[in-house]
C-alpha cells in the first residue's frame, strides 16, 4: 500500500534550479513524443485506440490504457510510443522477399521498417528468396513434418515482446501435446537466475511487494537496473516514494545518469527542474553482486546487526551461511567485489539501520554465470534482516517484457507445465488427466541449451514464436550456424528480422514465416501479468487487420491438429476466454483468470503481499538461507571485463543511434578516466576489443565506470561474448567477456591501424 505523499514542491530533489534542466544531457521527451505521433500519422485514430484502451506492450510495469495501480495520473513513456509503430504500420510488400540478396546486408531496423509479415511464405534450401502460399499449405508443410518427426528432435521457443498468457499456455499445451518438453522463453535470457534462487529461498519466483510499496519504505536498493531507460514511469513512483522519505542506494559498475538525474514529464515539478534520484552509490565491479551481499552479511554477523528472532522463526539454514560468511576473508570479497570492506560495512550499516527495505534488481545481477548465486547473496540478507513478508519490505527482481512473468507460469518452460506444476513422473500423470492426452515427464531443453543441440545436428523443428536469436544471444557466428543446421525453422512473427534470412543448410531444409497478430487484435481480448504479478486484461482494439494475419495462439494449436488430426479435439480451443477457463483449472494461483474479460480488469496472484505474515512458500512455510559461492573466475593482469548495455532500443529493436541519458552513440565503448589515460586515449578515440569469441571496433567514451570494467551497447556487442559459458543452475547465458582493449589510429589520418588484423566492424569467431 502506497504511504500518503506531502504535497508542494521540494527544491532538495531538483536537479537544477534553472528550469527544463538547460544544458544538462537529459532526454527529449516531448520532441520524441512528437516523432511518435508522426510515425504513426496514418493511423493516428488507431494508435490513440491502443494507447488508450490496450496493456502497454513495452515493459514489465504494466499498465490499463495510460493509468495504472500505483500513481494516479498518466501513465506513459517512449518505449510504448517507439513500440507503437509495430501495431499500427501497413503490410510490407511481400515480394520483397522472393530475393533474399536484396534484403541482405539490411540492418534489423530497416527489416523491420519494411513493415509487417502479411502472408505465410517459405523457402527450401537452395532457393533464393520466399515464396507465398496459403494457410492451407503452411501449415500442412509444418504438420507433416512435425508427424515424421521425433518429439525429442523438435523445439519451441517464445519472445516475450508483446505475447500474452494466452499464446504461452497454448503453445505450452501445444508443445507437450506433440511430445516434447522442450519449450522456453525469453525469461530464460533474463531473470532465469531470479526465479530459480527465489524458488529456492522463499517458494515464490517473483516479486514479493506492489510497487506502491516502493512508496513509503526507509531504502530502496537499485542493484544493477537502470529504471530510467528501462522501466521509465518506475522514476515517477521513486519521484513520490523520495517525497514521502524514501533514501534510494544504487549499487553499480556504472554510475547510471538516469538514475542520479531524470525529468519526468508528467510531473511538472520535475520536468521542470528534474529529480535526483540517488542518494548513494556503491560501485562494484562488474560480477561483484555475491561477494559485495556476502561482505555486508558478514559485517551484520560481526556486528550482531542481525533479525534474530525473526531468522530463528521463520528461516531455515542460517548457521551454514553465517559460518561461511564468516570464514570469507575480506581480501578475497574486496577482489570479487572490486570495492573496499569499509564500502560493505557502509552499505550493511544503511541496510541494518532502516526498518524497512525494497529491493530492486535486474540484469546487471542476473547475467552471469553466478546469476543465481548474486541472487542467493540479495535474498539471504533480506532475510537476515527480516525483510520479506512486511508492507514496504520485500524483493522486486524488475522484468523487462510486458507480461514476461507469464512465460513461465504459464508452462512456456522446460520443467513445468504451469506454474507449481513441476515435469515430474506425479505430476504427467495428473496433467495427462486434466488435458487428456499424456504429456513427456523429464524437463526438456533450455533456450540456450537448444541452439548447442542445433549446432550440433541434434535438432530437426525449430518453432520460434518471435524472437530474434542471432541477436539476443552471443557468438552470432556461431548461433548462425546453429540455426542453418535445423531441417525446419518456422518463424512465427509480425515483422522481419534478420534470423529468418539464414539460409537452410540441409538438404531438407525449409524455413516457414508465419504472420501472427498483436495482442491487441487478438479477438476476445488477452491477458499478461506484470512485475507486480498483476494479472490484466487487454482488449481487443478496432482497427485495420493485416493481410491474411491470424492470432498467435491458434497458428500452433492449428499445426497440432493437423498433426494429430484423429485427437485434435484434445487440443482446441474456440476463443481466449475458454483458453483462461483452462488456465484456470491448469494453474490453480490463477484462478480468477477466467472472470477478467474488460478493460481494467485484474488480479494479483498471491495478493498485493507475497509471503505476508512470514508465510513462505515451502513445505514448512519457512524461508531457506543458501551459501551463496563466489565466482570463481578472475581478470588475468591488463585485461578488461566486459558487459552489454542498453540505449535507444527494446531489446534488439534498435531504434536510435545516441542515448540522451548516457549520451553515448552506439558504437562508443564507456571506458574510466584512469583506463583511458593508461591506454592513452581520449573520448572519440578507435579501439578494437578483443575476446576469445571475436573483434569489436569502437569509439572511447569517457564514462563513470569502475576501473577495470567496460560496457558496449548489444546486440552490436554480441561477437565478443563467447558461447557455452551459462549459469549452471539456471541455464542464463553469462553475457560478459574478457577482453583485451588495442588503440587504433584515427581513421580519419587514413593511416593503417595499430593492430595488424584489425576488422572493419563487428566480426564473430
Ligand atoms: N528502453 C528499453 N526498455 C527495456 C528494454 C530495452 O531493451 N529497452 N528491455 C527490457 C528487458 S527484456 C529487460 S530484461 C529490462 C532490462 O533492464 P536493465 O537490467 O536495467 O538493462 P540494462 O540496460 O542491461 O542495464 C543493466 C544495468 O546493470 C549494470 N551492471 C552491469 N553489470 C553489473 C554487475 O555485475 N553488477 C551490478 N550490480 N550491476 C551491473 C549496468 O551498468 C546497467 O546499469 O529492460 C526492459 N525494458
Ligand atoms: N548481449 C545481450 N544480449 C541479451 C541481453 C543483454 O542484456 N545483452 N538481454 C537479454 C534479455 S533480458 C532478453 S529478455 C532477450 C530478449 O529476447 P527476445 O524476447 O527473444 O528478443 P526481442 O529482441 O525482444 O525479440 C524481438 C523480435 O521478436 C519479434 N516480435 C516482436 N513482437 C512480436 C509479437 O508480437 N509477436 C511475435 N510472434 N513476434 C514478435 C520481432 O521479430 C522482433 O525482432 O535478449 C537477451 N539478450
Ligand atoms: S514504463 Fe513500461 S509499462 Fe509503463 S508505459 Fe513505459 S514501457 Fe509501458
Ligand atoms: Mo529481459
Amino acid at each position: 500500500m502506497a504511504k500518503s505523499v506531502p504535497g508542494g514542491w521540494n527544491p532538495k530533489h531538483w536537479v537544477n534550479l534553472v528550469p527544463t534542466g538547460l544544458g544538462e544531457v537529459k532526454p527529449h521527451h516531448f520532441r520524441e513524443m512528437f516523432r511518435a505521433a508522426w510515425e504513426n500519422r496514418d493511423q493516428l485514430g488507431y494508435a490513440w485506440r491502443i494507447l488508450r484502451d490496450g496493456c502497454c506492450d513495452g515493459c514489465a510495469l504494466g499498465t490499463t490504457g495510460m493509468k495504472d495501480w500505483t500513481m494516479p495520473g498518466t501513465h506513459l513513456c517512449m518505449i510504448r510510443l517507439n513500440l507503437l509503430r509495430m501495431n499500427t504500420m501497413p503490410a510490407l510488400d511481400h515480394t520483397l522477399l522472393e530475393d533474399i540478396s536484396r534484403l541482405e546486408g539490411k540492418s534489423g531496423r530497416e527489416l523491420r521498417n519494411l513493415g509487417r509479415l502479411p502472408y505465410p511464405m517459405v523457402r527450401r534450401k537452395g532457393e533464393k528468396g520466399f515464396r507465398r502460399i496459403t494457410w492451407d499449405e503452411a501449415l500442412d508443410l509444418a504438420a507433416e513434418r512435425i508427424r515424421r518427426t521425433d518429439p525429442e528432435r523438435i523445439a519451441f521457443y517464445l519472445t516475450s515482446r508483446g505475447l500474452t498468457n494466452e499464446v504461452y499456455f497454448v503453445a505450452n499445451k501445444v508443445a507437450r501435446f506433440l511430445g516434447t518438453n522442450h519449450i522456453d522463453n525469453a525469461a530464460r535470457l533474463c531473470h532465469a537466475p531470479s526465479t530459480v534462487a527465489l524458488k529456492k529461498a522463499i517458494g515464490y519466483g517473483a516479486t514479493t511487494i506492489s510497487y506502491s510499496d516502493w512508496i513509503g519504505t526507509d531504502l530502496l536498493i537499485l542493484v544493477g537496473t537502470n529504471l530510467a531507460n528501462n522501466q521509465p514511469v518506475a522514476t515517477k513512483y521513486i519521484y513520490y516514494a523520495k517525497k514521502a522519505g524514501t533514501r534510494v542506494i544504487v549499487v553499480n559498475p556504472y554510475k547510471e545518469e538516469g538514475l542520479e538525474r531524470y525529468w519526468i514529464p508528467s510531473v511538472t515539478e520535475s520536468a521542470l527542474f528534474g529529480t535526483r534520484i540517488m542518494d548513494e552509490f556503491f560501485q562494484i565491479g562488474t560480477g561483484g553482486d555475491a561477494a559485495f551481499f556476502n561482505g555486508a552479511l558478514k559485517h551484520l554477523v560481526e556486528t550482531g546487526k542481525l533479525n534474530d528472532s525473526f531468522i530463528r522463526e521463520h528461516t531455515a539454514g542460517f548457521e551454514e551461511v553465517r559460518r561461511f560468511v564468516s570464514e570469507l576473508p575480506w581480501e578475497e570479497l574486496e577482489k570479487s567485489s572490486g570495492t573496499t570492506r569499509e564500502e560493505m560495512r557502509r552499505f550493511a550499516e544503511i541496510y541494518a539501520d532502516a526498518n524497512s527495505s525494497v529491493t530492486v534488481w535486474s540484469m546487471g545481477v542476473t547475467q552471469h554465470r553466478n546469476g543465481t548465486n548474486n541472487v542467493l547473496s540479495i535474498a539471504n540478507l533480506a532475510l537476515a534482516l527480516g525483510r520479506i513478508g512486511k508492507p514496504h519490505s520485500g524483493l522486486c527482481p524488475i522484468r523487462g517484457h510486458s507480461g514476461v512473468q507469464g512465460g513461465a507460469e504459464m508452462g512456456a518452460a522446460p520443467d513445468s507445465y504451469g506454474m507449481d506444476r513441476p515435469v515430474n513422473e506425479e505430476t504427467a500423470k495428473a496433467i495427462g488427466k486434466l488435458w487428456g492426452f499424456p504429456v513427456p515427464d523429464k524437463p526438456g531443453m533450455k533456450a540456450s541449451s537448444m541452439i548447442q543441440a542445433a549446432h550440433g545436428g541434434k535438432l530437426d523443428v525449430l518453432y520460434s514464436i518471435g524472437g530474434n536469436f542471432l541477436e539476443t544471444l552471443p557468438d552470432p557466428q556461431y548461433v548462425r550456424e546453429a540455426i542453418a543446421r535445423v531441417p525446419l525453422r518456422i518463424h512465427q512473427d509480425i515483422v522481419l528480422n534478420p534470423q529468418m534470412l539464414v539460409e537452410p543448410g540441409d538438404p531438407e531444409g525449409l524455413v516457414l514465416l508465419l504472420p501472427g497478430r498483436t495482442r491487441y487484435e487478438t479477438p476476445g481480448g488477452v491477458t499478461e501479468t506484470t512485475t507486480e504479478r498483476r494479472v490484466i486484461f487487454s482488449p481487443e482494439i478496432p482497427g485495420p487487420r493485416i493481410g491474411e494475419t491470424r492470432t498467435e495462439w491458434e497458428i500452433p494449436m492449428q499445426i497440432a491438429e493437423r498433426v494429430h488430426p484423429d485427437r485434435a479435439h484434445l487440443i482446441h480451443f474456440d476463443n481466449t476466454a475458454q483458453i483462461r477457463e483452462d488456465i484456470s483449472r491448469t494453474v490453480p494461483a490463477y484462478d480468477g483468470i477466467q472472470r477478467l474479460r474488460e478493460k481494467g480488469d485484474n488480479f494479483q496472484w498471491g495478493g498485493p503481499l507475497l509471503c505476508e505474515g512470514y508465510k513462505f512458500n515451502t513445505p514448512d512455510g519457512r524461508a531457506r538461507f543458501h551459501i551463496a559461492r563466489l565466482p570463481e573466475e578472475s581478470l588475468p593482469e591488463g585485461r578488461f571485463i566486459l558487459s552489454t548495455r542498453r540505449g535507444k532500443q527494446f531489446n534488439s529493436i534498435v531504434w536510435g543511434e545516441h542515448d540522451s541519458l548516457t549520451g553515448a552513440k552506439r558504437d562508443e565503448i564507456f571506458f574510466s578516466r584512469q583506463d583511458a589515460n593508461r591506454l592513452g586515449l581520449k573520448e572519440g578515440d578507435p579501439v578494437l576489443l578483443r575476446s576469445e569469441s571475436g573483434e569489436y571496433r569502437g569509439r572511447v567514451k569517457i564514462a563513470r565506470i569502475r576501473p577495470g570494467n567496460l560496457q558496449v551497447h548489444w546486440p552490436e556487442g554480441n561477437v565478443l561474448i563467447p558461447y557455452e559459458r551459462f549459469d549452471p543452475d539456471s541455464g542464463e547465458p553469462d553475457y560478459n567477456a574478457v577482453v583485451e582493449a588495442i588503440p587504433l589510429r584515427n581513421e580519419e589520418t587514413g593511416g593503417e591501424t595499430e593492430a595488424d588484423d584489425a576488422p572493419a566492424s563487428a566480426t564473430g569467431s
